[in-house]
């Protein structure tokens, strides 16, 4: 992979906090918190979330790389406490002599990290999986994206996502009563996003190599969002069903310039921005933690068991479209600054104009 704008993020659902230190970020760029937090509080919202969200107010701490507002070109740090850790100092101890099996469980959640991560990490106590598989750490990922959205504003590129589909409903007015309904019977819902990215500069991305196809590099930042199974662009799913006459988007001309009248492609060809809008699509499945439990095995003694139940989500598809645009951010940021050049603000704006 080609990197220039690279995180890596650290925490625990239950943990005392969730950190990143984001690297190869430029001097001179705008970063607020308050740019971040809206984007948290965004991540925090829509209909359908559990408990945890009513104890937490997601806040980022930027702790290095940032001074008088701007970036000064060093990494930069970001820190989101979770306040729910007060209530699991014990149980997420660092020390061995607090060692407890207060909760602590061997019963596999069907749909979740914990049978495979079980096994690869040699764990009995499957916490020890939930705690870093937990979609807890969508919001310091959320808070990454946040950063590099807030730099695409300043390249005038804009986002927004829409909430398509909640299980089998299209139709927007049945939405809530949907998820109410999987809440009563102690079931879970997926449903079915896009993120539109507007204003974007033509070539960003690159035919020329399969790891530098922007399609590919914007499927594989969706696809690993927690519980996403199937990532789209543009017409992508019925791109099989239609002719080429159909499917293509035709070019015109109007005012000097090169226009469209439809956008099938989603806004890329081959593996490029067009200067189309962006259009991904995602699919995520029903989150895997219910309360009306699955059948399932106990890892313990390999006897026919019921799924362990931890608080969740109903549903959180308009959380995940949030995530998901905070992980496309990532990578067009990486791409303008692979695209533009540049250690400084001014340097890389000189070059994109
Ligand atoms: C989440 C925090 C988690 C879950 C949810 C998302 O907190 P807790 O486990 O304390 O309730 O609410 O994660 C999952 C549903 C999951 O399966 O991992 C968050 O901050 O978004």
């Amino acid at each position: 992979m080609y990197e220039k704008f690279r995180f890596l993020t650290s925490g625990e659902s239950h943990g005392k906090c969730l950190t990143a230190i984001i690297e190869g970020l430029p001097s001179g760029f705008e970063i607020t918190p308050d740019f971040i937090n809206k984007e948290l509080q965004r991540r925090q919202g829509g209909y359908g979330r559990g408990d945890r969200m009513k104890i937490e107010s997601d806040t980022v701490e930027i702790t290095s790389g940032v001074r008088f507002g701007k970036t000064t070109g060093a990494p930069v740090t970001l820190v989101i406490y979770n306040k729910d850790y007060e209530n699991w100092e014990k149980v997420m101890s660092i020390y061995k002599e607090d060692e407890n099996n207060e909760k602590s469980f061997t019963k596999y959640r069907p749909g979740h990290a914990d049978y495979a991560g079980s096994i690869k990490y040699n764990h009995k106590d499957l916490r020890n999986i939930l705690e870093r598989s937990s979609a807890r750490k969508t919001a310091i990922e959320t808070a990454v994206g946040a950063v590099a959205k807030q730099i695409l504003e300043q390249f005038n590129i804009h986002s927004y996502s829409k909430v398509l589909q909640i299980g089998t409903k299209i139709n927007k007015e049945e939405f809530h009563s949907e998820i109410d309904k999987a809440k009563a019977e102690g079931d879970t819902l997926g449903g079915r996003f896009v993120v539109v990215y507007e204003n974007m500069p033509v070539g960003l991305g690159s035919y020329v190599h399969w790891d530098r196809m922007l399609d590919g590099r914007i499927a594989q930042a969706v696809m690993s969002i927690p519980a996403i199974k199937a990532v789209e662009i543009g017409n992508g799913e019925h791109a099989c069903e239609l002719q080429g006459s159909e499917f293509h988007d035709e070019m015109f001309i109007e005012n000097d310039k090169i226009v469209r009248e439809t956008n099938n492609a989603g806004g890329i060809e081959g593996g490029m921005t067009n200067g189309e809008n962006l259009e991904i699509f995602a699919s995520m499945k029903p989150i895997p933690t219910l309360r009306k439990p699955l059948r399932t095995v106990d890892s313990s003694d390999m006897s026919q068991a019921e799924a362990h139940f931890e608080r969740s989500d109903t549903c959180a598809v308009e959380a995940c479209a949030v995530v998901a645009e905070a992980r496309i951010a990532c990578v067009l940021l990486n791409e303008i600054l692979l695209k533009y050049g540049g250690d400084s603000f001014d340097e890389i704006m000189k070059n994109f104009s």
